[in-house]
């Protein structure tokens, strides 16, 4: 396979990150994040991973030692349970929003950085060929605004026995591609079939960041070691783009609740920050009612009531009333920044029919 290109952290400032992703659709940049911020966070997941009985028992739980018969992944319920758990973390969530990261996203999407609040935590246990995320573009699962970038963040070096991601180098520029959804948990384009050029990869070590737009194919390689691999991967858009509402809620069927999320945290800063910010979404809340009683699959209906309900309880907590049979668009105005966290930022919720700038 073709080795990455690779950008070194120091040399950011002398070259385009918008033309290094234009021209090949990702970006390798060595040695952004600091170890320190890595490690906090795999501490906190290794002590979960660790009480759930995943890693080798007299091991220390920082060497990942896979207990294989424990191995479990999405949508296994005893992963659904742990994988809560590492969600609920608030190290998880203050990750994305590391400065020197920030830093780099704002180079790409312009200084309306929007953060998606919902990163994905991946812990694949090792010599498990089905749970290996195989070729698709994020641009399928995140909807909204095609120029949108993931962010692929290993919390511990990844060679390539550890399954870190592979590219499909300039494939963002053939636009979506078809992905089969046959008896699949996540829909995938089929091997061979995805359109673009060489494959690149390599490893990727801690404190590297993988970018890479939401039309840019991807997947994951086997993890052929003994170890779990712990990686994140966050979103990134202009918020001045759509966005699909679905990224802030919980559509599937867990129960899963922002509160339920907060519970444990020490700090107000980074809870509901997204709800200061004038964001547009697509589907509108009007498109979405419409869906909920005219699509279908009734698994669909309920997951467009699921999303509806829980937007629904932050304009009744800004106190507005609860309309939802015109054309409105959910907008946050706001003057929050992440420190103004002080701010009831439940009352910040406004519905109208046009977009407000903040
Ligand atoms: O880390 C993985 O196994 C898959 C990650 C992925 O597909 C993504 O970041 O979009």
């Amino acid at each position: 396979m073709k080795p990455f290109h690779e950008i070194q952290a120091c040399d950011l400032a002398s070259l385009s990150l918008q033309d290094e992703i234009n021209s090949r659709g990702y970006a390798l940049i060595r040695g952004l994040l600091p170890q320190q911020a890595l490690s906090h966070v795999l501490g906190d997941i290794t002590r979960i991973l660790y009480s759930a009985g995943w890693l080798v028992r007299d091991d220390d739980p920082l060497e990942r030692m896979a207990d294989l018969s424990a191995a479990c992944g999405d949508p296994d319920p005893s992963f659904k349970r742990t994988y809560q758990e590492v969600f609920n973390l608030e190290s998880f969530h203050d990750l994305p929003h590391h400065p020197a990261l920030k830093r780099v996203m704002s180079m790409l999407v312009g200084e309306q950085l929007l953060i998606h609040p919902k990163p994905i935590g991946r812990l694949i246990f090792p010599h498990c060929e089905r749970l290996v995320n195989h070729a698709h573009q994020d641009f399928r699962f995140m909807n909204g605004d095609s120029e949108c970038f993931t962010a692929w963040i290993p919390l511990h070096d990844c060679p390539a026995s550890l399954g870190p991601l592979q590219i499909l180098e300039g494939s963002h520029r053939f636009g979506i591609q078809n992905h089969d959804h046959e008896n699949l948990h996540v829909p995938e384009i089929p091997a061979g079939a995805a359109l673009g050029g060489n494959w690149v990869g390599g490893a990727i070590n801690a404190g590297d960041l993988l970018i890479f737009h939401s039309l840019t194919v991807h997947a994951a390689s086997p993890n052929l070691s003994s170890q779990l691999r712990i990686s994140l991967d966050c979103r990134f858009q202009d918020r001045g783009r759509v966005i699909d509402p679905a990224n802030l809620a919980f559509a599937g069927e867990s129960g899963k609740s922002w509160e339920n999320t907060y519970a444990g945290w020490n700090s107000d800063d980074l809870k509901y920050y997204w709800k200061r910010m004038p964001l547009t979404f697509a589907p509108s809340l009007a498109e979405l009612e419409q869906l909920a009683k005219t699509t279908d699959s009734p698994r669909r209906r309920a997951r467009y009531v699921r999303i509806l309900s829980q937007l629904e309880e932050f304009a009744e907590c800004a106190g507005q009333e609860a309309n939802f049979s015109v054309p409105i668009q959910v907008i946050m105005t706001g003057l929050g920044t992440r420190n103004e966290g002080s701010l009831p930022v439940s009352g910040f919720w406004q519905k109208t029919n046009r977009r407000v700038m903040a």
